[in-house]
């Protein structure tokens, strides 16, 4: 009865070695994954190898069930069944040697598999999940032998007592096998604790893309844009020249932003190009890195709309990327890829055309490009909407034909094909805003990207149209504040604006919806003065 009991004890211990050493399994392969490769935590790349699997009815299940919980559903369930797994191996090793290894050992394989199959990953990751296997696997070998020579001391103890012959070795005190099993599994418990919670506590804080965008230093342009003396007006309300990052707007359809290691991320151009070719974000940065202040405008803007911002871009030529892979004859169209899936058609010819600034931008306003704005490597081509030119976390550029392929918004309402059609908006004073009768400004900004700002004119209530004082371009592809003093008197009046760009044209009088191609119409808002 004694001995089954006891039997049964050790079989608990056996199973707590177990967890032990898959702990400290997962602890070394935390440690190094610090050192290595960020991306190689054995827990995580399986875990994100079951999301992968996952059937769609499955991931909606969780997410209906666990909400935005259902990631740490999924790693609690995980971890419990590692908890499990590796009780089952310490058994095994104490029951029938080496079986527990060899279980530890199927496990590391496996999470090796999960990890150097996952995108983006490093040389050197299956380094961490093979030393934890190997550290595990010890820990384990050590500590069930310590359980099996406290066994053999427990049964002797007890085959003494029972025959009543004096113990074999007398000097060894009791119970030090016992000791010497709990000490080792105190130590590798505790240790595999400490260093597993830090590791991973340190890669969150360091390895996060935050804050790999936040320590990245990009360096010096070779060359910078000049903004010209009276660029900039200094009116209140008035759009600020450069958008601040900050206030930037955002248009995507990434239902969370995209976090890309800038380490491991890769541009492929392929499609109709004599060589594929692959570019590192350090290939980007050794080509060399450029000013450019350009005016993006997104196709959903409304008359009057705040989908259009201004940015100093910091990146290389889209002209020069292509060279590297030489487009073949017959193509037409860069189908740009995003890690989301997200695509855009752009024009070939707006690509490599010497006079029009197409580029791949890495930095805005001074910073990396932020998160949400396409980090670490984006399009931004004057002159032609968001939807078409503009694709942000891009990775891929294939040359290709408007007859082959087909963007993202090509089949939901939107043309292939969307140069920006330039206008004009008023900022101040803003619709429904009761201004005080007397001078005050009313100014705004206008964009005719790759074609330039001519001239801007204001018209109130059924006066003549007025030609509203422009600042000083940057260039034709920065959009242009404007303004115009107004004696405003009491009452309720109409301001309108409108602009002629550079090659003559009159803004587009007539309205037109955002779909398919961008909207038109002259702003003309209703202001209170008091
Ligand atoms: N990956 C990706 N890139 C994208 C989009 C997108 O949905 N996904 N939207 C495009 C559109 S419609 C516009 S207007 C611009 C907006 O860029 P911003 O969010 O930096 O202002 O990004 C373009 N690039
Ligand atoms: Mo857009």
């Amino acid at each position: 009865m004694a001995q089954r009991r006891s039997g049964k004890r050790f079989i608990a211990w056996a199973a707590l070695a177990g967890v032990i050493s898959g702990a400290v399994f997962l602890a070394v392969a935390e440690l190094f994954a610090l050192i290595f490769a960020r991306t190689a935590s054995p827990i995580l790349a399986v875990g994100g190898f079951v999301i992968d699997i996952v059937p769609q009815p499955f991931k909606e299940f969780a997410i209906a069930t666990f909400g935005e919980y259902d990631k740490i559903a999924l790693l609690a369930g995980l971890g419990l069944a590692v908890v499990i797994a590796s009780a089952i191996a310490g058994v095994l090793q104490l029951v029938k040697a080496p079986l527990g290894v060899i279980a530890l050992v199927i496990a590391g394989v496996l999470s090796t598999a999960a990890i150097v199959t996952r995108a983006g990953v490093t040389p050197l990751a299956f380094l961490p999940p093979v030393l934890g296997t190997i550290v595990g696997s010890l820990i384990l070998v050590l500590l069930v032998r310590r359980l099996r020579a406290w066994r053999a001391a427990a049964a002797a103890t007890a085959d003494d007592s029972a025959s009543g012959v004096v113990p074999e070795n007398p000097a060894a005190p009791k119970g030090i096998d016992r000791r010497r099993f709990f000490a080792l599994a105190a130590i590798a418990g505790v240790s595999a604790v400490v260093v597993g919670v830090a590791s991973r506590a340190v890669t969150m804080a360091v390895g996060s893309v935050e804050s790999i965008r936040n320590a990245l230093k990009l360096p010096a342009p070779k060359s910078t844009v000049t903004v010209p003396q009276g660029a900039e007006l200094d009116i209140k309300g008035l759009s600020e020249l450069f958008t601040p990052n900050k206030d930037f707007y955002r248009v995507d359809t990434a239902l969370t932003v995209p976090t890309i290691d800038p380490e491991t991320w890769r541009l492929v151009i392929d499609g109709m190009v004599d060589q594929r070719v692959e570019l590192s974000f350090q290939d980007i940065l050794d080509m060399g890195l450029d000013e450019y202040a350009i005016t993006l405008t997104c196709v959903s803007n409304e008359v009057g709309g705040e989908l259009v911002g201004n940015a100093m871009w910091l990146g290389v030529p889209l002209r020069d990327v292509l060279k590297k892979a030489g487009v073949k004859s017959g193509a037409d169209m860069v189908l740009s890829k995003s890690v989301d899936g997200y695509t855009a058609s752009t024009p070939l010819a707006a690509l490599i055309d010497d006079n029009l600034d197409a580029i791949l931008a890495v930095g805005m306003n001074g910073e990396p490009l932020p998160l949400e704005h396409g980090f670490p490597v984006r399009m931004v081509v004057p002159g032609l909407y968001g939807y078409v030119s503009a694709t942000k976390w891009l990775t891929e550029l294939k040359v290709t034909t408007f007859a082959d392929d087909e963007a993202y918004w090509t089949p939901r309402g939107y043309s292939a094909e969307a140069p920006i059609k330039f206008s004009s908006r008023l900022d101040t004073p803003s619709i429904g805003e009761a201004v005080p009768a007397g001078k005050i400004p009313i100014a705004g900004v206008a964009w005719a990207q790759s074609v330039g700002i001519e001239r801007v004119e204001v018209k109130i209530d059924e006066g003549d149209w007025m030609p509203a004082t422009m600042s000083t371009p940057i260039n034709d592809d920065t959009w242009v504040q404007w303004f115009m003093e107004w004696d405003a008197t009491p009452g309720t009046h109409y301001v309108a604006v409108r602009a002629v760009n550079k090659n003559g044209d009159l803004q587009i009088e007539e309205r037109a919806p955002i779909a398919p191609d961008g909207s038109t119409g002259w702003q003309r808002s209703l202001i209170r003065v008091t």
